[in-house]
């Protein structure tokens, strides 16, 4: 790991982080008074002037008009050309639409609610809700999860901590759970690595970020919902720096650190990044929020993670995105391959800023540059800023964090999958939510417009029997089936590749097409959809296609669509389907290229190395356990397709309470 300040120690030997290298237990810790002084309000002066600039860019996105952050992506019901008729399920309709969870408390709503209105439930059976649980995506024993947190390595292990509730399978009572790996794949559940035992988070212990200083200390740093449920920031760290489990967390008794600065709502204040180090020799933190609708992240610098400055002016803003969640800065390498630390900066480099929106529940992200002159961070590309343009996933994917992986010089992606079914199957299952794959992030050197993200590598430890198909010839509006040993838990990885003959001989075609509003995988064009059929029965009554779908302009130029299809996922109403995707840069003799994991109710899809991906939660009732299938298809009127697909029948991974590992 770069070591950003070899020579910085913490001057007072009484500091209590100091203090927790001494081996110790935590008890929780007496209720403190709010501070006053060192981190009262203070005016947020620059950030206002340039606010008012940046209002009158809201007001031009407002008039573009008020789906401008987020894509298209209407739940629709086809008529597929390809498949037997979609059966009915013969309830009557009722309201269902759950209880809120999330806004009343000052948080995005947590609850799922469906996205084309309230739907009839569905009989889930048993067998249905069990075979739902995934087999090698990280998940807690029981209850809800939401937010990656803290994500570290440390010690020899991973730590992975997280958004929990222990008391139910809906968000509430929010503690950070914990659990550890050698090879983020295999788990084991640690105890609660912090509860809502504090004036100053018992409403809440909130998302928030792990830093490692040179010097060995852990700063853990986290936002807390108070007794009044105004957003605070807290400090916490490790009781015995020597336990590479981590197991015991102390709260800083000078708690909270920090409280929202004039001109920033009590509930708009929250999820502190990791820390970077700055030339100055200070620390700077970075925390989401917003005024009006412009969306923002302020900054803060800090030498001992307890007294902050608040910097004027802020990172970034983008009008009309409305509160920034979970706000991620990070460094990637123009020019090589490994991640870099959080700290790092200067030629080669650009900087990935990421938001979760608040408003639409989606993950944006734009590349940029972070000046070391003005401290603004300042997007390539304005019209793919922040919030208006690249997603790091098109599908079911929020609220994620990266951190820098200093055992394997590599970057590190999670984001928190939730649920796209009824509230009511959640409870009956006893658990909701799923973490991705952590993903590889890196800058995109052939496009120099995007990031790649890739499932760890790690994660090929799980592939067992392997099925090759080798250059499958696909005819327009055909479905071949692909005889695999567990279409339920698989990684697939496939080739496309258009007739050429084909590609030549069609002018001008689908130049208006979009993922979201153009009829899903049921719609033929003349070059596409093509792709797989995944978690699909044998009558096909129910199938997830993951796809591509190749536009053609005037000029001869090729657009390429990676989508997915969710329409006739389930037989069940009480699920969301929606269509979704988006375009996907293809360069020059390169073949179209996906890779998939299906874990159950969950589908990752990675298209051309990581450039766009969909992340789909899927709840069959037919195609589940030994009866669900893989088909590869070609739904063009007018080319042809050769497949080469490889697939591979997963292992599940070792997910287990620490204590059962001790024992086996
Ligand atoms: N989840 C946390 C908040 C964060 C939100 C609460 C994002 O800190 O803003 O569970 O999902």
């Amino acid at each position: 790991m770069a070591d950003p300040n070899p020579a910085r120690t913490f001057a007072d030997p009484e500091d209590p982080i100091i203090a927790a290298t001494v081996p110790d237990h935590y008890t929780p810790l007496l209720d403190g008074d709010p501070p006053a002084g060192e981190n009262s309000r203070r005016p947020l002066k620059g950030f206002l002037v340039i606010l008012s600039g940046l209002v009158l860019v809201g007001l031009l996105m407002a008039l573009i008009g008020e789906n401008g952050p987020s894509v298209s992506q209407d739940s629709q019901q086809n008529d597929l050309t390809l498949n037997a008729p979609a059966e009915s399920t013969n309830i009557s309709a009722q309201f269902l639409e759950p209880a809120s969870r999330g806004p009343s408390a000052g948080v995005s709503e947590k609850s799922f609610r469906l996205h084309s209105g309230v739907r009839a439930p569905f009989p889930w059976s048993n067998t249905m809700l069990t075979w739902q649980r995934t087999g090698y995506h990280f998940q807690p024993e029981k209850n809800w999860m939401n937010d990656p947190n803290g994500p570290m390595f440390y010690g020899g292990w991973y730590h992975f901590f997280y958004q929990y509730n222990p008391d139910a399978a809906v968000w509430g009572n929010i503690v950070w759970g914990h659990a550890v790996s050698k090879d983020l794949i295999e788990w084991l559940h640690l105890p609660l690595a912090m509860v809502a035992d504090q004036w100053y988070d018992t409403n809440g212990v909130w998302t928030g970020s792990a830093t490692l200083l040179s010097d060995g200390q852990v700063i853990m740093l986290y936002t807390g919902a108070t007794n009044e449920s105004v957003q605070v920031q807290n400090l916490a760290y490790p009781a015995d720096l020597s336990d590479p489990l981590l197991v015991d967390w102390v709260k800083y008794p000078g708690n909270p650190v920090l409280v929202p600065p004039p001109g920033i709502d009590d509930r708009d204040f929250r999820d502190p990044t990791t820390a970077w180090y700055w030339p100055d020799g200070k620390w700077r933190i970075a925390i989401g929020s917003k005024v009006n609708k412009t969306g923002i992240s302020l900054v803060y610098n800090t030498e001992d993670f307890k007294k902050y400055e608040l910097i004027e002016g802020v990172l970034h803003a983008v009008p009309g995105t409305g509160m920034w969640e979970c706000v991620d800065l990070y460094p990637v390498s123009l020019k090589e391959d490994n991640g870099l630390d959080t700290s790092f900066n200067g030629p080669g480099v650009k900087h990935v800023l990421k938001a979760s929106l608040d408003d639409d529940k989606n993950d944006y992200y734009a590349i940029g540059t972070y000046s070391l002159e003005s401290g603004n961070w300042t997007p390539d590309n304005s019209n793919l800023d922040v919030g208006i343009g690249l997603r790091y996933d098109y599908g079911k994917f929020y609220a994620s964090k990266t951190f820098y992986d200093q055992n394997k010089q590599r970057r590190i992606l999670w984001g928190w999958i939730g649920e796209t079914d009824g509230e009511s199957a959640d409870i009956k299952k006893g658990w909701a939510s799923v973490q991705s794959i952590p993903r590889t992030v890196v800058f995109d050197k052939k496009t120099g417009t995007n990031i790649l993200q890739w499932p760890v590598a790690e994660i090929k430890s799980l592939r067992k029997s392997s099925k090759k198909f080798d250059k499958l010839e696909v005819g327009p509006g055909s479905v071949v089936t692909l005889e695999v040993e567990k279409a339920t838990q698989m990684d697939i990885t496939a080739e496309f590749e258009i007739d050429k003959e084909a590609l030549k001989r069609i002018g001008e075609s689908d130049v208006e097409y979009s993922c979201g509003t153009s009829g899903g995988s049921a719609q033929r064009g003349e070059l596409g959809p093509f792709g797989l059929l995944l978690l699909a029965d044998e009558g096909r009554c129910e199938q997830t296609p993951v796809y591509f779908y190749v536009a053609k302009g005037t000029d001869g130029q090729l657009k390429t669509f990676f989508c997915t299809d969710e329409s006739r996922s389930s037989l069940a109403n009480d699920v969301d389907k929606r269509i979704f995707g988006s375009t996907v840069p293809v360069i020059k003799g390169e073949k179209l290229s996906m890779r998939i994991l299906v874990d159950h109710s969950i589908i990752e899809s990675f298209a051309q190395g990581g450039r766009t991906c969909i992340t789909s939660r899927v709840y069959p009732t037919k195609a589940i356990y030994g009866a669900a299938q893989l088909y590869v298809f070609n739904n063009a009127t007018s080319a042809s397709i050769t497949a080469s697909i490889q697939t591979w029948a997963m292992k599940s991974a070792y997910i287990r309470p620490y204590s059962s590992h001790q024992e086996s």
